[in-house]
Formats: C-alpha cells, sequence, structure tokens
C-alpha cells in the first residue's frame, strides 16, 4: 500500500467569545483537516491545528508523503520528533497552544501519524485503538468545560449564529452553563477555565460548582496567577480542589519553579492539591525538571503537539513510573480530533482523569463528520466498532467549512486582538495577573 493522494483542508468553525488568560476567542476557530489516500482508493484523516501556519507545514510536507508506505511512514518522519526544535528541545512560548512555532513539528508529525493509523485501520477494518494494540477501555469519560462568557454564539455577518449557552460571567451564570452541558452530555467531571474575573469571585463560582453538582472540580486559569495567589487559592479550595476529591488546579502560574513554589507553600500547609500542567509542561524536554522540582502531579498529554499517539502512550508510561498523574488537553476542535482523542485515550492504560473537550462549544452545523456531530452520552465516547477513527469526512461539510475560511479574515488565533476589539482596546495579557 502506498499514498497516492494528500489533500489538506482549511477550515473555520464557528466558536462563541468564551475567555480564559489569553483574552477572547475570535468569532471562528481554525482547523485544518489532512487526507491520505491510498492506492487502494482508502483515505485516512486527521484534524489539526488550523489557519496559515500549520496548513503550510502539512503542504511542504507533501513530496515525502506521496508514494510513501503509511505502516513505515511516520518512522520515516523521525526527525520532526526527534533533535533539536523538533520535540526533543524545550517548547515553552506561553503563545495559545497551536501559534508556537517551538512545537510546529511535532503538531505536523501528530497528524500524519494520525491519518496514517486510521488509514491502516480502515484498510484493515480495526478500529485504531486496536491498531495501537492496547485498548483497556471501550468507553472514555470526557469533562464539562465551562468558560466565563461574553453574549454571542460565534460566527459573523450572515454565518452569526444562535447563542446556545448564553452570557456567563457571574458564579449564578457558570452554574447555569454548566446545568445546561451536563443535561445536554451526561459529564461526571467539570474543569473550569478560570483567570479571567478576580479570583474571589473565581473562588466563589468553584465552591458553587462543587455544591450544585458534586463532582470533581478542576480550576485552569493559565498561569494568570503569582506564587502567593496560587497558594491562596488552593488554601480556600482545598475541600473544593484536593486531591480527596479527584480535584486539582492547573497551571495556576507561569513557569516550573513559579509551579514548585506553589506545591512547596500548600504542602507546607498540610494541604494536598495537585497541580496539573499544560502550559510549564508542553513537552517531554521539560519532564526531568518538572518531575525533580514536584512542580506538576499531573500532566496533561494532548496528541496533537505532544508528537501524536504514540507519543502520548510514551508520556502515560513515563508518568505511571513516576507517580504522576495523566489527563487530557482540548482546543476547540471538531469530530475528527474528538475521536482521536477518543482512540488515543481508550489505548492509554495510564490514564487517570476524565479528558478535557471544547466539543460542546462547537456546532453541528460546522461538523465535517459523517452523520453528525458524535455523540457524548452520560459523558462518554464509546469507541465505534469501526476501521480506523470510526468516522469520514462529509465532503459538503468540508467545502461550506473551507468556504467560511476563506470568506473569514483570520488566519490565525489571536485572542489579545479579540479581547481589545470588543471589550478592552487597552487590555494586554499581564502573566500574572493578580
Ligand atoms: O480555549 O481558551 C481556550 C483555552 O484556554 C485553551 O487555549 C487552553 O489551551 O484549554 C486549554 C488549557 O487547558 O490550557
Ligand atoms: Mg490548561
Amino acid at each position: 500500500m502506498r499514498i497516492a493522494e494528500v489533500h489538506i483542508h482549511n477550515l473555520a468553525i464557528a466558536d462563541p467569545p468564551i475567555r480564559s488568560s489569553y483574552g477572547l476567542h475570535q468569532p471562528y476557530a481554525l482547523r485544518s483537516i489532512l487526507e491520505l489516500k491510498s492506492d487502494d482508493g482508502v483515505t485516512g484523516i486527521a484534524e489539526t491545528y488550523g489557519g496559515e501556519a500549520p496548513a503550510a507545514a502539512l503542504e511542504a510536507l507533501k513530496p515525502r508523503l506521496i508514494g510513501a508506505n503509511p505502516f513505515r511512514l511516520t518512522g520515516s518522519l523521525m526527525d520532526l520528533i526527534g533533535g533539536e526544535g523538533s520535540g526533543d528541545a524545550r517548547s515553552q512560548t506561553m503563545l495559545v497552544p497551536g501559534e508556537n512555532p517551538l512545537d510546529a513539528n511535532p503538531r505536523t508529525y501528530s497528524a500524519v501519524e494520525t491519518a496514517c493509523l486510521d488509514l491502516i485501520g480502515k484498510t484493515l477494518n480495526v478500529p485504531l485503538c486496536d491498531v495501537l494494540g492496547t485498548r483497556v477501555r471501550d468507553a472514555v469519560p470526557f469533562s464539562a468545560y465551562p468558560f466565563y462568557k461574553h453574549a454571542g454564539g460565534g460566527g459573523e455577518g450572515d454565518d452569526k449564529r444562535e447563542d446556545e449557552y448564553g452570557e456567563a460571567l457571574t458564579p449564578e451564570g457558570l452554574v447555569a452553563q454548566v446545568r445546561q452541558m451536563i443535561a445536554t452530555y451526561g459529564f461526571k467531571d467539570i474543569k473550569f477555565k478560570t483567570g479571567v474575573l478576580d479570583p474571589d469571585i473565581e473562588i466563589e463560582t468553584v465552591r458553587q460548582l462543587a455544591r450544585e453538582f458534586r463532582m470533581p472540580v478542576r480550576m485552569d486559569p493559565n498561569s494568570a496567577w503569582t506564587v502567593e495567589t496560587s497558594i491562596r487559592v488552593g488554601r480556600e479550595l482545598r475541600e473544593e480542589l484536593g486531591a480527596h476529591t479527584g480535584g486539582y488546579l492547573e497551571d495556576p502560574t507561569a513557569t516550573i519553579d513559579g509551579m514548585a513554589a506553589v506545591r512547596r507553600g500548600l504542602l507546607a500547609e498540610g494541604i494536598d492539591v495537585p497541580l496539573a500542567s499544560n502550559v510549564a509542561v508542553t513537552c517531554f524536554a521539560d519532564l526531568p525538571e518538572a518531575f525533580a522540582k514536584n512542580a506538576v502531579q499531573i500532566v496533561l498529554c494532548d496528541h496533537h503537539y505532544w508528537g501524536g499517539m504514540r507519543q502520548v502512550m510514551q508520556l502515560a508510561k513515563i508518568c505511571q513510573v513516576w507517580g504522576v498523574g495523566l489527563s487530557m488537553h482540548s482546543n476547540s476542535h471538531l469530530g475528527v480530533s474528538m475521536m482521536a482523542m477518543a482512540h488515543v485515550a481508550a489505548a492509554t492504560p495510564h490514564l487517570t482523569y476524565a479528558c478535557d473537550t471544547h466539543y460542546p462549544w462547537s456546532q453541528a452545523k460546522d461538523e465535517v463528520v459523517l452523520g453528525g456531530r458524535v455523540p457524548i452520552v452520560d459523558g462518554v465516547i464509546r469507541i465505534p466498532e469501526r476501521g480506523g477513527l470510526g468516522v469520514e469526512l462529509d465532503y459538503d461539510q468540508v467545502a461550506r467549512g473551507r468556504e467560511r475560511y476563506a470568506k473569514c479574515p483570520y488566519r490565525k488565533r489571536d485572542d489579545t486582538a479579540e479581547m481589545r476589539k470588543h471589550v478592552d482596546p487597552t487590555w494586554e495579557r499581564l502573566l500574572p495577573r493578580w
């Protein structure tokens, strides 16, 4: 089997105005779809970050993809995930995920790997997690992912969307948002994006969420706080976020040293609120320092930028050996990424928390998966007994996504620009802000 055709689709999908310490989401999130078609006429697909740079990187790789054997292709691309500047090096830039030039190669590699594994799975009629070979669960749990949010449903002009969730800028608004998400998807865990409002309001919001839903809550201010503020929040929320609840505090402050200082400060007071990270720790090269300094008790994996699914499985094993938990990070995405996340989670034994997903923030109108949105029922995605990812592309929907991309002015994610446009013309991303 050889790869005969490679297609890359740039898509724009409506995205509501949700907030984080990065700023405000633009009306469209950008995604790329990669298709690898074999000479047998089978097509493997992958979804990754969108906009100009990720698509150009995939485009540039075409000559190495055409004619390649998909069973061996990812082995011949190891230069993208090993060696200087390609995945073995430190990659922290504090830029939004998907816009970090230092992990561009692992992201490109990951898309090719996912498409190859899908192609192999579809050719053999074997689900992708069974191609990976270590399926340990058939149903993968995901978390509700509430955000502080302005009014609006995303999209622009005559493509402006209904506001499914409404504004949520108060503790009560957040509780209402989570109630709606849980009613629709049945989630059993809550991952709450913070670093947006004064920490006292966010503390109150977590308290209300924990009281109302009685399920594990995680709080992620994306490095918006000082070490002192982080310790104070950990102290005040020890009952809501403590290890005994299945909760955690994610990236309260920037840098491995900052995280280590927060952990030390909390432990000195006898408080076991574990710290998770997808900001202080973004690649394998961060692990030795992070573990040596006890900066991170849970790593958030993400096959999109950790260099693919098999790298995530290796990360899981390293974490297990070091007694560190593993959770899964997410950015705005469609059903192809959703299924890839579910398959790698199904095949990763040491996955100790329900995974994050932005999927509730995307809309059926933009879904490119044939048959519509991937179902999340009772908070889980069930692995379908179909080959590869278990989903195919709906080419009419892909064409609509391409059209939206062509029409919209966005070519990269820029939450600061959007914040200045709609909320505060003088806004700057401050780390720490509080
Ligand atoms: O979508 O605004 C967002 C999130 O803040 C996202 O960019 C983060 O990557 O979900 C993420 C996280 O867990 O840090
Ligand atoms: Mg995070």
